[in-house]
């Protein structure tokens, strides 16, 4: 770690006010290019402490850059994790609150509920499925608190890999005998299709993420409890979004989920 303890709780307050205030900063690396992914990640754990302390509760975590399409479109290389709580979850078929927000984008992905402890390191597909409850459409809002949605990797993983908002919904489906690499989606805005994919496009299987997860969780000495709720991915590039739009997203098989923003 390169940053002493006040820099990254002063850096995870800075984060947490834009998030709050839907404000945007410039990226955190810019004033500390020193800092390292520990220091990246102990940012992250202080604006979910920063979290909790306002009662909020942790639901799961969720994979992000898990696709080529995310990577291309935000110009980096490797996935990063980030956690969930119940304050950014909406309804199905509910609103999501512009005012609430900087420039947010939606994301399609399929989502996994757990009903075992997933541990790393070590943690494979197989290890997945197997703990895997079900499998749901879920939307991703996410937000970036730097200006232009412009970041490094250091900086978007301080600031929770760009979380904000989730919906799932449709119909929830085991995994067995379901072919999570094959499954199509198609994310339509205002009754437009406007992105397309299967779950391969996430690192080959979607539950790939998921174990990455795990295994990025167990170097930490942290592991995915039961009852988890992970997003796995974008799996196409994320579509801004503004008032009065209509976004659904429909997994083959599994039915829709949708948002309205207001
Ligand atoms: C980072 C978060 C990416 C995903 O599903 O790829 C993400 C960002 O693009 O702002 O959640
Ligand atoms: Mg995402």
């Amino acid at each position: 770690m390169k940053l002493a303890a006040a820099t990254i709780q002063q850096l995870a307050q800075l984060l947490d006010d834009c998030a709050q205030q839907a404000r945007d900063t410039v990226k955190v690396t810019d004033a500390h290019p020193e800092m390292d992914w520990d220091d990246a990640y102990a940012i992250q754990d202080h604006l979910r402490s920063l979290h909790q302390q306002r009662g909020t509760r942790l639901v799961g975590y969720k994979a992000g850059l898990t696709s080529h399409a995310k990577m291309r479109q935000m110009g980096v290389d490797t996935p990063v994790f980030g956690y969930l709580v119940d304050s950014f979850g909406l309804p199905d078929g509910g609103t999501c609150k512009m005012a609430e927000l900087i420039h947010p984008k939606v994301e399609p992905e399929i989502a996994f509920v757990t009903k075992a402890e997933l541990k790393g390191p070590g943690c494979h597909i197989g290890a997945v499925l197997a703990a895997t409850d079900f499998v749901i459409p879920g939307i991703e809002v996410i937000d970036s608190r730097y200006r232009d949605f412009k970041f490094d990797l250091k900086s978007v993983i301080a600031d929770n890999t760009s979380a904000a908002r989730f919906v799932v919904g449709g119909q929830p489906m085991a995994v067995q005998g379901l072919d999570l690499r094959t499954v199509g989606v198609v994310l339509e805005k205002n009754g437009e299709p406007t992105a397309f994919g299967a779950g391969a496009a996430v690192l080959g299987h979607p539950a790939a993420a998921v174990a990455a997860l795990a295994n990025h969780l167990a170097a930490r000495g942290a592991s995915i409890p039961a009852g988890s709720l992970i997003l796995s991915g974008g799996i196409t590039e994320a579509v801004a979004v503004k008032a009065g739009d209509c976004v659904s997203l429909r997994v083959q098989g599994m039915g829709s989920t949708g948002l309205r923003f207001v």
